[in-house]
Protein backbone atom coordinates (compact mmCIF):
# COMPACT_ATOMS: atom_id res chain seq x y z
CA UNK A 1 0.00 0.00 0.00
CA UNK A 2 1.40 3.48 -0.77
CA UNK A 3 1.50 6.23 1.94
CA UNK A 4 -1.20 8.45 1.81
CA UNK A 5 1.66 11.17 1.91
CA UNK A 6 3.62 9.72 -1.32
CA UNK A 7 0.42 9.56 -3.04
CA UNK A 8 -0.75 13.02 -2.41
CA UNK A 9 2.65 14.13 -3.64
CA UNK A 10 2.09 12.19 -6.82
CA UNK A 11 -1.23 13.70 -7.55
CA UNK A 12 0.72 17.04 -6.78
CA UNK A 13 3.18 16.24 -9.44
CA UNK A 14 0.61 15.02 -11.96
CA UNK A 15 -1.38 17.93 -11.66
CA UNK A 16 1.70 20.30 -12.17
CA UNK A 17 2.69 18.88 -15.20
CA UNK A 18 -1.22 19.22 -16.83
CA UNK A 19 -1.01 22.60 -15.62
CA UNK A 20 2.81 23.09 -17.51
CA UNK A 21 1.62 21.51 -20.69
CA UNK A 22 -2.20 23.52 -20.47
CA UNK A 23 -0.27 26.74 -20.56
CA UNK A 24 1.61 25.71 -23.81
CA UNK A 25 -2.04 24.58 -25.72
CA UNK A 26 -3.68 27.79 -24.69
CA UNK A 27 -0.70 29.86 -25.88
CA UNK A 28 -0.89 27.71 -29.17
CA UNK A 29 -4.44 28.44 -29.62
CA UNK A 30 -4.03 32.20 -28.59
CA UNK A 31 -1.04 32.20 -31.03
CA UNK A 32 -3.95 31.32 -33.88
CA UNK A 33 -6.31 33.74 -32.76
CA UNK A 34 -8.63 30.16 -31.76
CA UNK A 35 -11.00 30.44 -28.82
CA UNK A 36 -11.71 27.54 -26.91
CA UNK A 37 -14.44 25.78 -24.56
CA UNK A 38 -14.19 22.94 -22.25
CA UNK A 39 -17.61 21.39 -21.75
CA UNK A 40 -17.75 19.45 -18.94
CA UNK A 41 -20.65 17.11 -17.09
CA UNK A 42 -22.09 13.84 -16.25
CA UNK A 43 -22.64 11.16 -18.77
CA UNK A 44 -25.21 11.57 -20.85
CA UNK A 45 -25.62 15.79 -19.14
CA UNK A 46 -26.48 16.38 -22.96
CA UNK A 47 -23.07 17.89 -23.88
CA UNK A 48 -22.62 16.05 -27.47
CA UNK A 49 -26.39 17.25 -28.21
CA UNK A 50 -26.04 20.80 -26.76
CA UNK A 51 -22.83 21.31 -28.63
CA UNK A 52 -24.88 20.34 -32.06
CA UNK A 53 -27.75 22.22 -31.22
CA UNK A 54 -25.23 25.66 -30.76
CA UNK A 55 -23.08 24.51 -33.84
CA UNK A 56 -26.22 26.78 -36.29
CA UNK A 57 -26.03 29.72 -33.99
CA UNK A 58 -21.87 30.03 -33.45
CA UNK A 59 -21.12 29.55 -37.12
CA UNK A 60 -22.33 32.56 -38.85
CA UNK A 61 -19.95 33.99 -36.27
CA UNK A 62 -17.43 31.90 -35.80
CA UNK A 63 -15.75 28.41 -37.73
CA UNK A 64 -15.80 25.74 -35.28
CA UNK A 65 -14.76 22.54 -34.34
CA UNK A 66 -14.50 20.06 -32.14
CA UNK A 67 -12.61 17.08 -29.95
CA UNK A 68 -14.26 14.87 -27.90
CA UNK A 69 -13.49 12.64 -25.10
CA UNK A 70 -15.11 9.51 -24.19
CA UNK A 71 -13.74 6.14 -22.62
CA UNK A 72 -14.55 4.21 -25.57
CA UNK A 73 -15.77 4.49 -28.95
CA UNK A 74 -15.58 7.33 -31.49
CA UNK A 75 -19.95 7.60 -31.48
CA UNK A 76 -19.81 11.22 -30.60
CA UNK A 77 -17.45 12.95 -32.84
CA UNK A 78 -19.37 11.15 -35.47
CA UNK A 79 -22.40 12.54 -34.24
CA UNK A 80 -21.12 16.27 -34.37
CA UNK A 81 -19.52 15.49 -37.66
CA UNK A 82 -22.97 14.70 -38.99
CA UNK A 83 -24.27 18.25 -37.48
CA UNK A 84 -21.28 19.77 -39.46
CA UNK A 85 -18.82 19.87 -36.97
CA UNK A 86 -15.27 18.76 -37.80
CA UNK A 87 -14.29 16.41 -35.13
CA UNK A 88 -11.99 14.52 -33.53
CA UNK A 89 -12.62 11.63 -31.19
CA UNK A 90 -10.16 11.14 -28.19
CA UNK A 91 -10.60 7.65 -26.50
CA UNK A 92 -9.34 7.62 -23.07
CA UNK A 93 -9.51 3.62 -22.65
CA UNK A 94 -10.24 4.01 -18.98
CA UNK A 95 -9.39 7.49 -17.94
CA UNK A 96 -12.05 9.57 -16.26
CA UNK A 97 -11.49 12.79 -17.76
CA UNK A 98 -9.50 14.97 -20.51
CA UNK A 99 -5.97 16.28 -19.42
CA UNK A 100 -4.01 18.97 -21.19
CA UNK A 101 -1.43 16.02 -23.11
CA UNK A 102 -4.33 14.16 -24.85
CA UNK A 103 -5.35 17.67 -25.98
CA UNK A 104 -1.90 19.07 -26.50
CA UNK A 105 -1.81 15.85 -28.74
CA UNK A 106 -4.42 16.50 -31.28
CA UNK A 107 -4.28 19.94 -31.54
CA UNK A 108 -2.46 20.00 -34.76
CA UNK A 109 -5.02 18.00 -36.30
CA UNK A 110 -7.54 19.45 -35.31
CA UNK A 111 -6.41 22.90 -35.65
CA UNK A 112 -5.82 22.15 -39.44
CA UNK A 113 -9.24 22.39 -40.18
CA UNK A 114 -8.50 26.79 -38.97
CA UNK A 115 -10.94 27.06 -36.07
CA UNK A 116 -11.59 30.22 -34.50
CA UNK A 117 -13.14 28.16 -32.05
CA UNK A 118 -12.25 24.76 -30.96
CA UNK A 119 -15.38 23.38 -28.63
CA UNK A 120 -13.65 20.31 -26.33
CA UNK A 121 -16.41 18.35 -25.11
CA UNK A 122 -15.22 16.13 -21.92
CA UNK A 123 -15.27 12.68 -21.07
CA UNK A 124 -18.58 12.11 -18.91
CA UNK A 125 -17.61 12.93 -15.33
CA UNK A 126 -18.71 15.67 -12.61
CA UNK A 127 -15.46 15.24 -10.57
CA UNK A 128 -12.03 14.86 -12.26
CA UNK A 129 -12.60 16.99 -15.12
CA UNK A 130 -12.62 20.12 -12.43
CA UNK A 131 -8.81 19.37 -11.51
CA UNK A 132 -7.68 19.58 -15.30
CA UNK A 133 -6.89 22.60 -17.17
CA UNK A 134 -7.13 21.66 -20.83
CA UNK A 135 -5.68 25.18 -21.80
CA UNK A 136 -9.29 26.22 -22.44
CA UNK A 137 -10.74 30.00 -22.22
CA UNK A 138 -13.71 28.94 -20.84
CA UNK A 139 -15.08 25.97 -18.73
CA UNK A 140 -18.83 25.22 -19.11
CA UNK A 141 -19.84 22.61 -16.17
CA UNK A 142 -23.51 20.98 -17.59
CA UNK A 143 -26.13 19.56 -15.12
CA UNK A 144 -29.19 18.04 -16.73
CA UNK A 145 -32.76 18.28 -15.34
CA UNK A 146 -32.64 14.33 -14.71
CA UNK A 147 -29.86 14.15 -12.24
CA UNK A 148 -31.29 16.05 -9.47
CA UNK A 149 -31.25 19.26 -8.19
CA UNK A 150 -28.67 18.24 -5.24
CA UNK A 151 -25.67 17.82 -6.69
CA UNK A 152 -24.34 21.44 -7.18
CA UNK A 153 -23.99 21.05 -3.70
CA UNK A 154 -22.55 17.25 -3.48
CA UNK A 155 -20.26 17.78 -6.59
CA UNK A 156 -18.92 20.91 -5.85
CA UNK A 157 -15.52 21.85 -7.50
CA UNK A 158 -17.06 21.24 -11.05
CA UNK A 159 -19.58 24.36 -10.18
CA UNK A 160 -17.00 26.12 -8.80
CA UNK A 161 -14.36 25.84 -11.34
CA UNK A 162 -17.14 26.43 -14.15
CA UNK A 163 -16.85 29.63 -16.14
CA UNK A 164 -20.63 29.10 -16.98
CA UNK A 165 -22.94 26.64 -15.85
CA UNK A 166 -25.89 25.58 -18.15
CA UNK A 167 -29.41 23.16 -17.04
CA UNK A 168 -29.62 21.23 -20.38
CA UNK A 169 -32.80 19.21 -20.66
CA UNK A 170 -35.44 22.00 -19.70
CA UNK A 171 -38.17 20.60 -21.75
CA UNK A 172 -38.11 17.77 -19.38
CA UNK A 173 -38.92 19.87 -16.47
CA UNK A 174 -42.90 19.79 -16.79
CA UNK A 175 -42.55 15.98 -15.76
CA UNK A 176 -39.94 15.79 -13.19
CA UNK A 177 -39.76 16.60 -9.22
CA UNK A 178 -36.73 19.09 -10.23
CA UNK A 179 -37.42 22.27 -8.10
CA UNK A 180 -34.91 25.38 -10.05
CA UNK A 181 -35.32 27.70 -6.86
CA UNK A 182 -33.86 24.46 -4.94
CA UNK A 183 -30.66 24.58 -7.43
CA UNK A 184 -30.23 27.67 -7.53
CA UNK A 185 -30.11 27.58 -3.66
CA UNK A 186 -27.43 24.93 -4.10
CA UNK A 187 -25.47 26.75 -6.97
CA UNK A 188 -25.91 30.36 -5.50
CA UNK A 189 -22.95 29.72 -3.03
CA UNK A 190 -20.38 28.25 -5.36
CA UNK A 191 -20.56 31.03 -8.22
CA UNK A 192 -21.05 34.20 -6.23
CA UNK A 193 -24.98 33.99 -6.98
CA UNK A 194 -23.96 33.83 -10.72
CA UNK A 195 -27.20 31.94 -12.13
CA UNK A 196 -27.31 29.19 -14.39
CA UNK A 197 -28.25 29.41 -18.36
CA UNK A 198 -31.31 27.06 -19.17
CA UNK A 199 -31.35 25.28 -22.64
CA UNK A 200 -32.74 22.48 -24.41
CA UNK A 201 -31.51 20.95 -27.65
CA UNK A 202 -34.15 18.56 -28.19
CA UNK A 203 -36.59 22.00 -28.50
CA UNK A 204 -34.26 24.49 -29.06
CA UNK A 205 -35.51 26.39 -25.87
CA UNK A 206 -32.85 29.32 -24.59
CA UNK A 207 -30.24 27.84 -26.93
CA UNK A 208 -30.16 30.90 -28.55
CA UNK A 209 -30.01 33.17 -25.88
CA UNK A 210 -26.86 31.41 -24.29
CA UNK A 211 -25.00 31.37 -27.50
CA UNK A 212 -25.25 35.26 -27.76
CA UNK A 213 -24.22 35.34 -23.77
CA UNK A 214 -21.00 32.77 -24.85
CA UNK A 215 -20.36 34.53 -27.66
CA UNK A 216 -20.00 37.54 -26.04
CA UNK A 217 -17.81 36.84 -23.42
CA UNK A 218 -15.55 34.45 -25.50
CA UNK A 219 -14.77 37.69 -27.65
CA UNK A 220 -14.55 40.11 -25.14
CA UNK A 221 -11.72 37.44 -24.30
CA UNK A 222 -9.94 37.70 -27.73
CA UNK A 223 -11.56 39.52 -30.05
CA UNK A 224 -11.89 38.68 -33.69
CA UNK A 225 -9.24 40.10 -36.09
N1 LIG B 1 -35.40 15.51 -23.58
C1 LIG B 1 -34.15 15.84 -23.86
N2 LIG B 1 -33.23 14.89 -24.05
C2 LIG B 1 -31.97 15.27 -24.31
C3 LIG B 1 -31.58 16.63 -24.40
N3 LIG B 1 -30.25 16.67 -24.65
C4 LIG B 1 -29.83 15.41 -24.73
N4 LIG B 1 -30.87 14.54 -24.54
C5 LIG B 1 -30.80 13.09 -24.55
O1 LIG B 1 -29.97 12.67 -23.48
C6 LIG B 1 -29.18 11.55 -23.88
C7 LIG B 1 -27.71 11.87 -23.67
O2 LIG B 1 -27.34 12.96 -24.51
P1 LIG B 1 -25.85 13.16 -25.02
O3 LIG B 1 -25.81 14.40 -25.83
O4 LIG B 1 -25.34 11.90 -25.61
O5 LIG B 1 -25.13 13.38 -23.62
P2 LIG B 1 -23.56 13.48 -23.33
O6 LIG B 1 -23.42 14.32 -22.12
O7 LIG B 1 -22.85 13.92 -24.55
O8 LIG B 1 -23.19 11.97 -22.99
P3 LIG B 1 -21.71 11.32 -22.86
O9 LIG B 1 -20.87 11.91 -23.94
O10 LIG B 1 -21.95 9.86 -23.04
O11 LIG B 1 -21.23 11.66 -21.48
C8 LIG B 1 -29.52 11.28 -25.34
O12 LIG B 1 -30.49 10.24 -25.39
C9 LIG B 1 -30.12 12.58 -25.82
O13 LIG B 1 -31.06 12.42 -26.85
C10 LIG B 1 -32.59 17.62 -24.21
O14 LIG B 1 -32.35 18.83 -24.27
N5 LIG B 1 -33.84 17.16 -23.92
MG1 LIG C 1 -21.25 13.10 -25.52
Amino acid sequence: MIPANTRIELRRRVLEENDTIAERVRSTLRSRGVRSLNIAGSPGAGKTALIAAMAPHLKPHLRIAALVGDVETDHDARRLERAGIPALQIETHGACHLDAAMTHDHLERILSHRPELLIIENVGNLVCPASYDLGEDLMVALLSVTEGEDKPAKYPALFRAAHEVVLTKTDLLPHLPFDVPTFDRNLAPLRSGDRAHHTSAQTGGGVTEWVDHLLERLLQRNPLN
